[in-house]
């Protein structure tokens, strides 16, 4: 596999900003439609179900999904692609992402939210080398917000606002984080109404961060908000702003992640497991596993007189696996 040099990146990021520009302007136009009452509108309202009722499929999905895995095998072809549709219509569930040069593509995060004509949809495409997102572009239409970045280039906001927002100085974690943080998390697909299932500990670990402090036997969280947008994407795209201070999901993949990875890592977050390890307290916080289907986001963090900006994001991260619970999505080869 040859080396690629910043040189070669920059042309990569180039390419990809176009990519997500166009794909964009693809899932607008559709979006558009949406909104009309002609013939074409009827058909572009119809979807299909997956997995389940909540996980849902439109023509708009398969077609902006088949523009950019086009564009990107004629201007790439030795480079791998893996893409939602195309991922999900397989039988195998397994991580198929290496060191090898790959895109990883969701044509649109937040298809319920398309579907709805909730504001909150977006396409993310993501360039991973040696395994790690290096190049990630989020295009969300509706709210004119288009975010990029590029390993050694920075992250930002309709390419002109670095990110995150507020940055003279960067912030850093509140003191008795998760108090006073805007927590962002999201319900998922998995439904099942299993005692101790994962809807169940998603539940409990939401009254968690909520309640008042000594609440919960001494898990309340008292956070200022709790936001689900409905997009893991754009959760991450707005926790690399600062909006969000703290993001956990388990049970979505890495076409919905990757390139909001790459972004808030640009913008100085740190992304972990959602699952509390065994030594929570004491562990080394390790660098999330992105085939791992379990993400636990934090902004970026300025110094304080007492601590480094990543030493107050890593006590955000032992607070918050305190208070929430164990999620099984399991897979082959994560
Ligand atoms: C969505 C994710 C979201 C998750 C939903 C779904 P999709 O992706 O972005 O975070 O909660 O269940 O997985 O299906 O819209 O691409």
């Amino acid at each position: 596999m040859a080396e690629l040099s910043q040189t070669d990146l920059d042309g990569i990021y180039a390419f990809a900003v176009k990519l997500g520009k166009d794909a964009g302007a693809l899932l607008w136009k559709t979006a558009q439609l949406r909104m009309g009452d002609d013939a074409a509108s009827a058909a572009e309202k119809d979807h299909v179900e997956k997995e389940n009722a909540v996980d849902l499929v439109t023509e708009t999905d398969e077609n902006v999904e088949a523009f950019i895995k086009e564009q990107i095998a004629q201007k790439y072809p030795s480079h791998k692609f893996v893409g939602e549709e195309s991922y999900s219509k397989g039988a195998s569930r397994d991580y198929l992402i290496d060191d090898e040069p790959t895109w990883c593509v969701d044509p649109i995060d937040g298809t319920v939210n398309y579907i709805h004509l909730f504001p909150m949809f977006c396409v993310s495409v993501a360039f991973i080398y040696k395994s790690k997102p290096v190049i990630g572009v989020i295009n969300a239409p509706f709210l004119r917000q288009f975010f990029s970045s590029c390993s050694g280039r920075g992250a930002w906001l309709n390419e002109t606002q670095p990110l995150p927002l507020v940055r003279n100085p960067v912030p850093p974690m509140p003191e008795n984080a998760p108090k006073g943080c805007v927590f962002s998390c999201e319900w998922g697909k998995d439904r099942r109404d299993q005692p101790d299932g994962n809807m169940h500990r998603k539940i409990e670990s939401f009254v968690n961060m909520a309640a008042e402090i000594g609440g919960r036997d001494g898990r309340g969280g008292m956070v200022h908000g709790m936001r689900s947008l409905g997009s893991a994407t754009l959760d991450l795209a707005y926790v690399a702003m600062g909006s969000f201070d703290i993001w956990w999901e388990g049970g979505c993949w890495e076409w919905d992640v990757a390139a909001g990875i790459a972004i808030l890592n640009e913008a100085g977050g740190l992304i972990t497991t959602a699952n509390p390890p065994q030594d929570e307290a004491t562990c080394t916080i390790e660098e999330v596993k992105l085939g791992s289907r379990l993400y636990l986001a934090i902004r970026a963090a300025g110094p304080s007189s007492t601590e480094t900006g990543r030493q107050s994001q890593e006590r955000t991260v032992r607070e918050v696996w305190r208070r929430v619970r164990n999620l099984d999505y399991s897979r082959p080869g994560a």
